[in-house]
């Protein structure tokens, strides 16, 4: 049931998204008035705003801008899963304003008292945002009163097309991309060409359990052990658990990834911008993606939140919301951005998919602490293969 009140959020926005080119009846094509509200900074705070995202996930000029309009200096530190981010969040004293975990994360840390309640008062470019989907987000944030979505995208299977014609030779694609990386019949042909699984228990777990038929947020340990005993039969035709997923598609170290959409979209960009002739795609396997949403949030320790508001305020503009979508392929959930987002973008399936597969996908809930640890157990004995 869960699956299909998300479906239904995101459908509204690829409706609103796909009127645009194909001229859908004004009533669902023009967008919420865009507010566009001064980025407002208490003076009384020191000029500094400590960012802390995930690596190749902002908009070229967007902290140079803000910088300018603002006079506070950025800094902007990277991390690489969620487990990371969760266990400096968990450890307090992170030093950081704002954060920006995924949304299957952020339940414990509202829940723990991690995090710090937004004055919405301060963003007041907050009507913005899709208010469908927001309503879903409701399920992880009641109120929305913790986060707001930074961008979305689903994990998928990623292939450099002609490299993984050449591997499989006679063998057809499966119907079921998801066969590519969890299918000993696929991977064995596959190994030679390079094999690559993102590296985290929380990205690699929840789609095998999908591909086993599972609900792939289940909490239930036997259900990641028979995800690990899955895994297990492919562990020795996987090349790496890769933290540098978009250079490793985009010059041809792996030639199938399980890998977040749009990260999968960059590399293509980026093996075109390189002429390096691989043709990377990020494919819509018939039984769906797993949505996912990333999400900013002050922690509640942070030393700048006036600072960390006037961020956000300034990046749900819809020009600036926009860039992230025009420069990374990701999608956003800020409807106001979506007129000036590309055309092409828009209608890239693997950045918004269509309402055909948006139903299949499965959406975001949240793991207990258990299964995390758990998932952790069953990912760690897979890596080591035993
Ligand atoms: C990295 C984007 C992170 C998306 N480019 C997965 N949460």
């Amino acid at each position: 049931m869960n699956k299909h009140l998300w479906s239904f959020a995101f459908s509204a926005l690829a409706l609103v998204a796909c009127g645009k080119k194909e001229d859908a009846p004004a009533a669902v094509v023009v967008p919420t008035p865009a507010a566009s509200a001064p980025a407002a900074v208490s003076s009384a705070e020191e000029k500094v705003l400590n960012i802390y995202n995930w690596p190749d996930y902002i908009a070229k000029d967007m902290v140079a801008n803000f910088e300018k309009e603002t006079g506070i200096k950025v800094n902007y530190q990277t991390f690489e899963n969620n487990e990371a981010l969760h266990a400096k969040l968990v450890a307090g004293n992170t030093g950081y304003d704002i954060v920006v975990p995924g949304a299957v994360f952020a339940k414990p840390q509202i829940d723990g008292g991690l995090l710090l309640k937004l004055d919405k008062a301060k963003i007041g470019n907050y009507g913005n945002l899709d208010s469908a989907i927001m309503g879903k987000l409701g399920t992880i944030d009641p109120g929305n009163g913790y986060l707001v979505p930074w961008a979305w995208s689903f994990t998928t299977v990623g292939i450099n097309k002609g490299k993984v014609a050449k591997a499989l030779g006679a063998t057809p694609m499966p119907e079921n991309a998801w066969e590519l990386v969890f299918n000993p019949v696929y991977t064995a042909k596959l190994k030679s060409c390079g094999i690559a699984y993102l590296d985290s228990p929380t990205e690699v777990i929840p789609p095998a359990m999908h591909y086993l038929g599972k609900n792939a947020y289940s909490n239930d340990p036997a259900d990641h052990k028979a995800a690990g005993e899955m895994l297990a039969k492919v562990r020795p035709h996987i090349r790496m658990f890769s933290s540098t997923m978009i250079d490793d598609l985009a010059g041809g170290k792996a030639c199938v990834a399980l890998a977040w959409a749009g990260d999968i979209n960059i590399a293509r960009g980026r093996a075109i911008e390189n002429k390096s002739g691989n043709d990377v795609e990020a494919l819509l396997p018939s039984t769906g993606g797993l949505i996912f949403f990333d999400t900013l949030a002050i922690p509640k320790d942070a030393k700048h939140p006036d600072n960390a508001h006037a961020f956000i305020n300034y990046f749900l503009r819809p020009e600036v919301s926009a860039s992230l979508s025009n420069e990374l392929s990701y999608a956003t959930a800020n409807k106001a951005s979506l007129a000036q987002v590309k055309a092409e973008i828009v209608q890239d399936k693997a950045v918004f998919p269509d309402t055909a597969n948006l139903q299949k996908m499965v959406s975001p809930a949240s793991f207990s602490n258990e299964a995390r640890e758990s998932m952790s157990n069953a990912f760690t004995s897979f890596k080591k293969g035993k």
